[in-house]
């Protein structure tokens, strides 16, 4: 049944959609199956995503037709490989308020805008691209309330444009012990500032939890006694149940008050596997502690090899509303995972008050920042070329293999960090750096592929041997 006739008026214009504030927009890519019309199928979507379904239903009243999801926008050639584009605007009476507190959810405005319309028959591909929440909707989400510049803060910085935070997550990946896990944290802080749990490194047998963390503590004391400098801990508290969640997180900030550094602590939440839940559990229970939301698998939805799910840019924005304090972005083309340059526009749109993203300008409305954390494949080499890119460091980065994959030592894995993020700021060349920063240049020699590719291979010459 084709109800472009209800569900679709060309005539709107965004312009007026946004004045009147009463409108969250989205924009979403589509391909139609064979035998369906373009806007048909847009006005199906609009309608399985509001007041609607296939066929009429004889329940529908005005109120209910007043509240319909509006497509307003269409360009069915938009995309070079077949997909067209069409924008849609959903009334904000369609979205779910706590009955707790009059607090918007991210749970139902996700399973609304890119629920049901997923997995319907006469599409081949439907991906939403961006979206813009209105004023009013957008002061009812509860945001972050921790930030980077709390951790600068703890660090001994300023608190705006405190700079990179150099920091790791343990490797490898599985299989260390508590003895042999805190030893890694404790090498690695002797040279940097932030450590984070490998998001599967929770409560094993072989590392059970209130073995480890008791370590880790103490590894902390010695390096902050031994350095001078105050030192973060990033602990995966994700679990299936919230009670374990908080139970977890009650735990570790108990065994980090011993050393007086429960705020040096921040909770790692595998938000996609977990869903907006467990992200808000966090923001919620452990209002005052810094939220890393790891996003393992997120692929699955944000992936550009998939003609389904959401833009990446989508799942930032969502996880600021929820209230991440820090999210993985990526690398933006410069580490291991997917990504290109132009993906500057994620970390801009967490950390700005106004951003304007593929097809919406988001204003914020003093919505604390998120800041990206950037991780995935980078070291030392990378890390001149990403700042360059990005035109700021005030980031957290973590970089495992970067950083235990150094050949001298973690520390000196660390130090060659944050002797990138100064070798950038100071604008001078790479390789004329690593001629007076030994870690620096040492990094040439563990990651001689990365130095070849992103210097030159005379960079042997150049620089001359450093041990
Ligand atoms: C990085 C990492 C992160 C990825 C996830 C890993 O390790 O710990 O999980 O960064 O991707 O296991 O790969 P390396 P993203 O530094 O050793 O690569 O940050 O894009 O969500
Ligand atoms: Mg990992």
């Amino acid at each position: 049944m084709d109800q472009s006739n209800r569900y679709a008026d060309l005539s709107l214009k965004e312009e007026d959609l946004i004045a009147g504030g009463k409108h969250l927009l989205t924009a979403y890519k589509l391909k139609t199956a064979p035998g369906y019309g373009f806007l048909e199928v847009a006005a199906h979507i609009a309608a399985e995503s509001s007041t609607g379904t296939n066929v009429e239903v004889s329940t529908t009243d005005d109120f209910t037709r007043g509240v319909d999801c509006m497509v307003y926008e269409i360009d069915e050639t938009a995309f070079e490989d077949g997909f067209g584009l069409f924008k849609a605007a959903y009334p904000i009476e369609l979205f779910d308020i706590n009955i707790t507190d009059g607090q918007y959810m991210v749970s139902q405005m996700h399973s609304l805008i890119l629920g049901n319309n997923q997995g319907m028959g006469d599409h081949v591909g439907l991906r939403l691209m961006d979206f813009m929440v209105p004023e009013a909707m957008l002061k009812k989400f509860d945001g972050p309330n921790v930030g980077i510049k709390d951790l600068w803060k703890i660090l001994g910085r300023p608190e705006v444009d405190g700079g990179y935070i150099a920091g790791t997550i343990i490797k490898p990946k599985l299989g260390l012990r508590p003895e042999p896990f805190a030893k890694a944290a404790y090498q690695f802080w002797l040279g940097g500032d932030f450590i984070k749990n490998d998001e599967p490194q929770g409560n094993q047998t072989f590392c059970p939890m209130k073995e480890v963390i008791p370590k880790v503590v103490d590894a902390m004391d010695r390096a902050q006694q031994e350095t001078g400098e105050a030192k973060l801990f990033s602990a995966n508290i994700t679990a299936d149940c919230y009670k374990e969640m908080i139970a977890r997180g009650n735990y570790i900030l108990d065994e980090f008050d011993k050393i007086g550094a429960r705020d040096h602590v921040a909770f790692l939440v595998d938000g996609f596997v977990t869903g907006v839940h467990g992200v808000t559990t966090c923001r919620r229970e452990f209002p005052d502690t810094f939220l890393h939301y790891h996003r393992a698998g997120h692929g699955a939805v944000t992936s550009y090899k998939s003609p389904m799910g959401m833009d990446p840019l989508c799942f930032m924005k969502l996880s600021r509303l929820m209230g991440a304090s820090g999210i993985h972005t990526g690398t933006m083309g410069y580490g291991k995972m997917e990504g290109h340059g132009d993906e500057r526009v994620l970390a801009y749109m967490l950390e700005r008050d106004e951003c304007m993203g593929h097809y919406f300008n988001q204003k914020w409305h003093g919505m604390k920042p998120t800041v990206a954390i950037i991780s995935g494949g980078m070291n030392a080499l990378r890390l001149p070329g990403f700042f360059e890119n990005l035109g700021h460091g005030n980031v957290i980065n973590t970089c495992g293999g970067g950083a235990y994959g150094h050949i001298d030592s973690p520390a000196a894995g660390a130090k060659s960090l944050s002797q990138a993020y100064d070798c950038w700021k100071s604008g001078t060349d790479p390789i004329e750096y690593a001629k007076t920063h030994n870690e620096f240049a040492r990094a040439f020699d563990s990651f001689p592929g990365d130095a070849d590719a992103v210097y030159g291979e005379d960079w042997r010459e150049k620089i001359g041997s450093h041990k």
